[in-house]
């Protein structure tokens, strides 16, 4: 009885994914939907809106809808708007830069640490320079770990020291020396102008001169940092969002014994 219209619908589907234009989902294949969030310095009335729809639409968005308007100041509105985008990307074509090594859980790098190592493995963390976020050096590094990973002070082979936030690099490369540690790992949250490629830079520069760059695995990580920004900077590897305690311990493991460090 109402098949009709149901099949209709149905076939109207497209469902076919095709790798070299993707696009987003949706509901439907191939619908394009996304949505953007922002603020615009205007006041919350029609025309604001209208003002969000049109510069979504200059993004590429076909029948941008707006879905949230709120207040934030007589002056401010911030706004959620829906729509369908019509670019798409070649993900065949798509090569990036990752961290290859397979993740080890923590009992199985505590072992890999005894058998290639005999001796607990010094990692120093810190988030550095005018950086004031603890959150993302903590998730790697607390024992209580982050979203179910374990951190790395809880490894039976890994003596960690976290430094904490607005750590000058001068500071850092100092302890680092005093606990003869064999892993650094910096976080930077703060992108803003840049300040974090100014910072990271800074850190090797100050390894170099000293000689020091060579004794010690530099990993930094953070939610903009990725693994081909580190290596460009001069670090080991580089590790975004949604990495954890396990895999930094098993990069750091594993390139210390790729390069016969004792
Ligand atoms: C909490 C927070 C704060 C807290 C921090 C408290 C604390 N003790 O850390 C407070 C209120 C202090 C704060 C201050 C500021 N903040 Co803030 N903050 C945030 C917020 C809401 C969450 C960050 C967070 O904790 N994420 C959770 C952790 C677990 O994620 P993560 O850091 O990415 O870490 C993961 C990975 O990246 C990785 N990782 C991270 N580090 C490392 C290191 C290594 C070695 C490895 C292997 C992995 C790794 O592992 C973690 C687990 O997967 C974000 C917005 C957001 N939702 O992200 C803004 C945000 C980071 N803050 C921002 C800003 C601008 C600031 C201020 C400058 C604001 C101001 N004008 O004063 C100040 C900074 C002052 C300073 N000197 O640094 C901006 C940064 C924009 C940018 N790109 O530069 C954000 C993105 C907000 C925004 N949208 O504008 N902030």
């Amino acid at each position: 009885m109402s098949s009709g219209l149901y099949n209709t619908h149905k076939t109207d589907f497209d469902t076919h994914l095709d790798l070299t234009r993707l696009k987003a989902y949706g509901d439907t294949m191939n619908d394009g939907k996304v949505q953007f969030s922002f603020t615009l310095p205007v006041k919350n009335d029609a025309k604001g809106m209208e003002a969000a729809r049109q510069l979504v639409r200059k993004m590429g968005v076909e029948e941008p809808n707006v879905a949230c308007a709120k207040t934030l100041d007589t002056e401010f509105t911030f706004y959620v708007v829906y729509g369908s985008v019509s670019h798409t990307v070649d993900y065949t074509n798509i090569h990036v830069q990752a961290v290859e090594a397979e993740t080890m859980s923590m009992e199985e790098t505590d072992d890999y640490i005894r058998e290639h190592f005999g001796r607990k493995i010094v990692v120093i963390g810190a988030s550095t320079g005018t950086d004031a976020h603890t959150v993302g050096i903590d998730a790697i590094m607390n024992r209580k770990g982050f979203a179910g990973h374990y951190g790395l002070e809880r490894y039976d082979m890994i003596e960690a020291y976290n430094l904490g936030a607005q750590v000058a690099n001068e500071d850092f490369v100092k302890k680092a020396v005093e606990v003869n540690a064999d892993v650094l790992l910096v976080s930077q949250t703060v992108t803003q102008k840049n300040i974090h490629i100014q910072n990271l830079t800074e850190l090797v520069e100050l390894l170099e001169a000293e000689g020091l760059r060579s004794r010690f695995i530099l990993c930094c990580g953070g939610a903009r940092i990725t693994h081909e920004l580190a290596k460009e900077l001069g670090y080991d590897a580089g590790f975004g969002a949604n990495t954890y305690a396990d895999d930094v311990a098993t990069f750091a493991v594993t390139e210390m014994v790729s390069r016969n460090m004792k």
